[in-house]
């Protein structure tokens, strides 16, 4: 039995859409953000950073396991499915799977992080963000690039790698730091929100800020379309 401790317009959406993507049955726990965007305490009962994603496998060979950072979830994950949306066979395919994994939590996330706490600063917000942004776009000029020249970050099939890139992606654009100027990224973040399992996550996992409404309305497609169109679309 897998258990989510998942919060509030947060990184933690991604265990849930793989974990969709997977078939896995799972409960999720619902924590709360407190006003200044921190965690609540309780999370530090669950795990002694007190940060979700965190993943509990109650029925997990050797004792139960509770399991922090979400590559390392994504990846536990996938080794419990036997390998699915795991590192592909390819061993150049391999190369940019494990490239991905750790660069969304490894280079993305920290410049975004920092640029968003950044620009909340009285008086040299502006100043800090505007510094920042030349050293985000290098990194959303390399994603367009990669995206340009194929269908998923690891190659042509949807791995956990792509699960992870989502929520820096996400967040960048609806920070406004990924256009029309990005087409690639673009047409790859409407491919992730047009997948059922995505769709599925989106509704079970209550608040998540960073789908836009265009993106929110695939799902209404999703419940048109076959689970099949869906998940074979690009
Ligand atoms: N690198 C970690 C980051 C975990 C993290 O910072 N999670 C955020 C949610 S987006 C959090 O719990 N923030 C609340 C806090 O720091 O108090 C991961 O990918 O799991």
């Amino acid at each position: 039995m897998f258990i989510v401790h998942h919060l509030n317009n947060s990184r933690s959406q991604r265990v849930l859409w793989l974990l969709e993507e997977l078939g896995f049955e799972y409960a999720i726990r619902f924590h709360e953000r407190n006003k200044d965007m921190t965690a609540p305490a309780e999370l530090k009962i669950v795990h002694p950073l007190g940060k979700s994603p965190i993943l509990e496998d109650l029925d997990a060979e050797g004792g139960a396991v509770t399991l922090v950072e979400t590559g390392a979830i994504c990846e536990y994950l996938a080794g419990k499915a036997g390998g699915k949306l795991g590192c592909p066979v390819d061993p150049r395919e391999a190369i940019s799977y494990r490239q991905f994994l750790h660069y969304a939590e490894g280079s993305v996330m920290p410049i975004l992080f920092a640029s968003l706490v950044v620009s909340k600063m009285p008086l040299i917000g502006r100043y800090g963000a505007k510094r920042l942004r030349p050293m985000l776009n290098v990194h959303l000029d390399f994603i367009e690039n990669v995206l340009a020249q194929r269908t998923w970050f690891a190659g042509e099939l949807l791995t956990a790698a792509d699960v992870m890139m989502s929520f820096p992606l996400e967040a960048a654009r609806s920070r406004g730091l990924v256009g029309s100027d990005k087409p690639a990224t673009i047409d790859w973040l409407r491919r992730i929100h047009a997948r059922p399992a995505y769709q599925r996550a989106l509704s079970k996992g209550g608040a998540y800020a960073f789908v836009p409404t265009q993106d929110r309305n695939l799902s209404a497609h999703a419940g048109i379309m076959s689970t099949q169109q869906l998940e074979t679309s690009s």
